[in-house]
């Protein structure tokens, strides 16, 4: 590829910017039209090569695009309609910021010869944007357009990832610009620390008798699942993911323990409290909404934290050796260091092996949602990807279907609800020869219903399950350890928490919307109802109350 292009021809920039576009290998724009942005999606008839996918929210397109990003690994463009439609995307991008996606949202404006106006719709774009973007601008002058795109584009990609926005005025776009579009420069961070550094980590982990590892999800984005296993194996360390939200390690490894969680410090004090030596590794200390403020390590415990992203590094707690680099090939080094020194603990021999996990009978007592993932676990595909806003369903979904693969497994981060219909389309847009199931909550699945809409109209086969106990039930668990705290008698928890009248219907909901749906409320259905949604060859909706 060129890489001092000369200027082209000269063209109105709502053109070039599908070519900037074709350049960077986007395929898609997710996305929700309004006046101001009629211009560049006039031309869409003329760019060959990108479809535009309709969705009738913006929390939706950008769900959708967050979905596609993280299953496809790379970068997902969205359009979103000026200040109201960023609006609407806000709490979406916050996730998808707090998860790195790399979104690329652009919106259109009126036009800079308007902004002493104050018109009709008038907005900071930008300023509404930083707060839940990596970064966020718009364009001013034709000649940058493209440049500005591609800035975007290598922000948005390099990790740290994250969503970035840019606002492009009409008249900027009406414009027109001799600037070529080439393919975004993305800068490899394939980074290794200097020999020293890696020595004095892997003397600090080495000598440690009660070693842990935390991690999140830096390591899948560096494709370091394996290296971490084998650093884990060698210190013969338990593992813990904090905010681990893809497939990051084999979660039936013998050294896999589960997640910290999101929500109380103790509890991953109680978790680390032991450990003399800590390896954390792509993800941030601590993510809970009510972390702990004095540090929940051991004094005198050794911290060693390998991230690309220097911001999470010792964000909240000093570390002793700190580490701005790639994991993949960090981790590589580190495990040549530890090994051949006489650990120890051996490796488990049959790391990865599928023979060794048998999935466990649910109990006779066992709610619905564990007869159902059981019997999904069973049937489905290899191919099988979970998009998981399961909330309080997610554990025993999680048991019957453990996260065993990479790139078949993702589960909501961020803590913003309504991911789980959009993000499952996304993936299946991104995956279509994979088998894509959604599974989200009663309540998360009704701030984003409308993406059924969009799956049916683009014939996108994805499935779905809603996992209906007529209840946020996660508010009622939330508000018993707020009683306990404060010393407060248990209560009727508030009657905000109830979804159960009137009772929605979802199935009736999902047909309304072009998805064939069934309900399901008894074990003797759960056999008949599974065959159907995998059989089936479009989106496909399971209403399935759990309580
Ligand atoms: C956009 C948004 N609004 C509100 C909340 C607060 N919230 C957190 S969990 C929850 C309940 C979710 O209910 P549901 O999806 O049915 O799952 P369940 O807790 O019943 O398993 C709510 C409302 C949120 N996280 N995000
Ligand atoms: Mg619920």
């Amino acid at each position: 590829m060129n890489a001092t292009p000369t200027n082209g021809a000269p063209r109105p920039g709502k053109q070039a910017i599908f070519e900037q576009f074709a350049a960077d290998g986007f395929t898609r724009m997710f996305g929700n039209p309004g006046t101001v942005e009629q211009g560049f999606l006039d031309e869409l008839r003329n760019a060959t090569g990108m479809e535009y996918v309709l969705a009738l929210q913006e929390a939706v397109a950008v769900g959708i695009a967050d979905g596609y990003a993280r299953a496809s690994g790379g970068p997902a463009l969205v359009q979103l309609h000026t200040g109201v439609g960023l609006g609407n995307g806000v709490g979406m991008l916050y996730q998808a910021m707090r998860g790195h996606s790399p979104l690329v949202v652009i919106a259109g404006d009126a036009g800079v010869r308007y902004d002493a106006m104050d018109g009709q719709m008038a907005a900071d774009l930008v300023g509404m944007a930083r707060p839940v973007t990596k970064w966020a601008t718009r364009v001013t002058h034709p000649d940058s357009v493209l440049r500005v795109l591609r800035r975007a584009v290598k922000t948005a990609m390099t990790p740290p990832r994250g969503p970035v926005f840019v606002a492009l005025p009409m008249d900027v776009l009406d414009d027109d610009t001799a600037e070529p579009a080439v393919p975004s420069t993305l800068p490899s961070r394939a980074v290794l620390p200097v020999p020293a550094e890696l020595t004095r980590a892997a003397a600090l982990l080495r000598d440690a008798e009660n070693p842990i590892v935390l991690m999140g999800d830096g390591v899948s984005v560096s494709g370091a699942q394996a290296e971490l296993a084998r650093v884990a194996e060698l210190l013969g360390a338990p593992v813990w993911g904090v905010n681990s939200s893809e497939l990051n390690m084999d979660t039936t490894h013998p050294l896999y323990r589960g997640e910290t969680g999101h929500m109380f410090g103790e509890v991953s004090a109680r978790i680390v409290g032991d450990a003399d030596a800590v390896l954390i590794v792509g993800t941030a200390v601590f993510p809970e909404v009510f972390p702990l403020r004095d540090s929940p390590f051991r004094q005198g415990s050794r911290i060693v934290h390998i991230d690309l992203d220097d911001y999470e590094i010792a964000k909240n707690f000093p570390v002793d050796v700190a580490l701005v680099a790639d994991p993949k090939p960090t981790l590589r080094a580190l495990a040549d260091r530890i090994s051949g020194r006489g650990r120890r603990v051996p490796a488990p021999s049959r790391y990865g092996d599928s023979a060794e996990w048998t999935r466990p009978e649910p109990g006779p007592d066992g709610r619905l949602i564990e007869h159902f993932a059981a019997e999904l676990g069973e049937h489905a595909p290899e191919s099988l990807i979970v998009f998981e806003e399961a909330l309080t369903c997610s554990p025993p979904l999680l048991r019957q279907i453990p996260p065993r693969r990479t790139g078949q497994f993702f589960q909501t981060r961020g803590g913003s609800l309504g991911i789980g219909l959009p993000g499952a389309i996304g993936a299946k847009f991104a995956r279509p020869d994979a088998e894509v199931v959604g599974f989200a909550g009663d309540g998360g699945s009704m701030y984003t219903p409308q993406a059924l809409w969009t799956a049916a109209r683009y014939g996108v086969a994805a499935k779905f399950v809603i996992c209906n106990n007529h209840r946020y039930k996660l508010l009622d668990l939330n508000i018993e350890q707020y009683w306990h705290e404060r010393g407060i008698d248990r209560h009727e928890p508030p009657d905000g928490f109830d979804l159960s009248h009137p009772e929605i219907d979802f199935a009736a909901l999902a047909r309304s919307l072009g998805v064939e749906a069934l309900r399901v409320d008894k074990p003797a259905q759960v056999q008949d109802a599974v065959r159907r949604m995998l059989a089936a060859r479009a989106p496909f909706l399971i209403d399935l109350v759990t309580e």
